[in-house]
């Protein structure tokens, strides 16, 4: 028999309303039944926001370092179980243990980070326009709020709203991706070993279209953040706005890498490799296109498809594994399907677009869903494959003949998350920062590698303003609060002639 995994409402562990359930499987050897989930309902959704809604009344007035000692325990937790954790995720979601870990760690940085800022949270104090009048503002937190998670980093995007939500004063209902369920338990689990309260933070596992919709049209729930597909966010954010709840949306991309002709070609080089196929390239971050400069372009091409082709395709608990499966069939589907799209375009195949078949080591890839890393080049930039979010291990390569050029290609598309540019000369770095679209962007680094302390957000319609990380997820988790006192003893009219 399976495992049986259960939501979480109030501190118990529970089966939904409905009784059904889904599965939980391995995505390097689908046959590998990990455990099975609560398919859970709109009910079970209200049991959760009224357990968040109950215990946000008390834990709004535990003191904000009270609340950071819970995280600072949770981090150390996790430290003492990083490669557990890791296994599990690698397990659930696929991606090499040496990228779990580094994901535990996100979270763990993550938790540390929150845990200091519960001494500061620091207001704003400006002197008042009236004598004997003091003026304070300082943030609150907002409430109840939901939290929508996808599979690729199942413990860092978890940790970057929950910790940053929590220490705050708020309290969660949350539903973690179908396909990485049993790292949001654990998770949860940490953090009650930690000793948050019961209700603190509620776990409602299904599918968005009944629990994420549950969650965004729910009256007590007044705040949801959502990562995922742009497709969906703009669902999130129309359902919200209704009731004109604060909304976090972290969408798609489309990040590029530029490679100009005075780069260092092996940095760049061991950049694109991790940058387009580390995570199978399903990161929000992962780099998508890669512009070369007319002079490098042949070269970069040659090197680069000779090193992406001994990329070791595998089962991600094998330490010999440089790139896992994908995630799921409905993702491989995806990924084939733009693969045909390419070459109906007529862009040129220079490595895989094909589902992987054979073995590595003891690991049947046909018994995963595998597909091998592939490389377009002649592709331009009014292709689809040139516009559009692919989250796979596939790489369209562009050709420019100067920074301008570059520039404008890599801000023809409609995201803007993350992007890098390779280069010794420093004035055509500048402007880079200056030009490009993107919420992040790189000097002589790959795409991927956002810190947890530092803001984490795109532009356009990879976003809608907000940041997760850092200083600035603040913003988003707490609502401010104005405060006048006065002193004077007697009535002062502000704005008002006193004359
Ligand atoms: C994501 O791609 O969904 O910068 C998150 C990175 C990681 C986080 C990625 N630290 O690639």
């Amino acid at each position: 028999m399976p495992q049986q995994f259960q939501n979480l409402i109030h501190g118990l562990w529970c089966d939904s309303s409905s009784g059904q359930t889904f599965e939980n499987r391995n995505p390097a050897n689908w046959k590998e039944l990990l455990g099975t989930f609560p398919l859970s309902t709109k009910e079970d959704v209200d049991r959760a926001a009224a357990a968040a809604l109950t215990a946000y009344r008390s834990w709004r007035l535990v003191p904000a370092p009270e609340r950071g000692d819970i995280l600072r325990r949770t981090g150390e937790i996790m430290v003492r179980r990083k490669d557990e954790l890791a296994e599990i995720m690698t397990r659930e979601m696929g991606k090499p243990l040496t990228e779990t870990r580094g994901d535990v760690q996100e979270g763990i940085d993550t938790a540390f980070y929150c845990a200091t800022e519960g001494r500061r949270l620091f207001g704003i104090n400006t002197p008042s326009e009236l004598r004997n009048k003091l003026n304070l503002s300082f943030r609150v937190p907002i409430g109840v709020c939901g939290l929508i998670t996808p599979w690729n980093f199942p413990m860092a995007i978890p940790t970057w709203n929950l910790f940053p939500g929590l220490v705050a004063g708020n309290t969660f209902v949350f539903k973690p991706a179908e396909d990485t369920p049993q790292t949001a338990n654990v998770l949860v689990e940490i953090l009650m070993e930690a000793g948050l309260p019961a209700g603190c933070v509620n776990i409602v596992h299904g599918a968005g279209s009944t629990v994420g919709v549950a969650i965004t049209e729910h009256p007590d729930i007044l705040a949801v953040s959502f990562t995922g597909s742009t497709e969906t966010g703009r669902i999130v954010a129309q359902n919200c706005g209704k009731q004109t709840k604060h909304v976090c949306l972290e969408m798609g991309g489309k990040n590029a890498q530029i490679v100009m002709n005075d780069a260092d070609l092996e940095l760049a080089l061991e950049g694109v490799l991790w940058g387009a196929f580390g995570t199978t390239g399903q990161r929000c971050t992962a780099t998508s296109r890669l512009i070369l400069h007319e002079a490098i372009h042949d070269e970069m091409v040659e090197r680069l498809t000779k090193a992406a082709a001994k990329l070791r395709l595998g089962n991600g608990l094998h330490s010999t594994t440089d790139v896992g499966p994908v995630i799921n069939e409905k993702q491989r589907k995806n990924i084939e399907k733009y693969v045909k799209i390419g070459k109906d375009e007529g862009a040129k195949r220079v490595l895989g677009g094909e589902v992987a078949g054979g073995r590595a080591g003891s690991t049947d890839l046909r018994d995963g869903w595998f597909y091998q890393p592939t490389i377009f080049t002649g592709v331009t930039p009014t292709m689809r494959i040139a516009k559009e979010e692919i989250f796979g291990p596939v790489l369209s390569v562009l050709k420019c003949r100067s920074l301008e050029e570059a520039i404008e290609i890599n801000n023809s598309v409609i995201y803007g998350l993350s992007s890098s540019i390779y280069t010794r000369d420093v004035n055509a770095a500048m402007r880079a920062v200056r030009d490009i679209e993107a919420g992040i962007t790189y000097i002589n680094s790959a795409t991927i590698g956002a810190e947890a302390h530092m803001p984490f957000g795109g532009v356009k319609a990879t976003g809608n303003g907000h940041r997760e990380g850092g200083w600035a997820v603040f913003d988003f988790y707490t609502e401010w609060k104005s405060v006048y006192i006065d002193y004077s003893g007697k009535l002062q009219r502000a704005q008002i002639d006193n004359s």
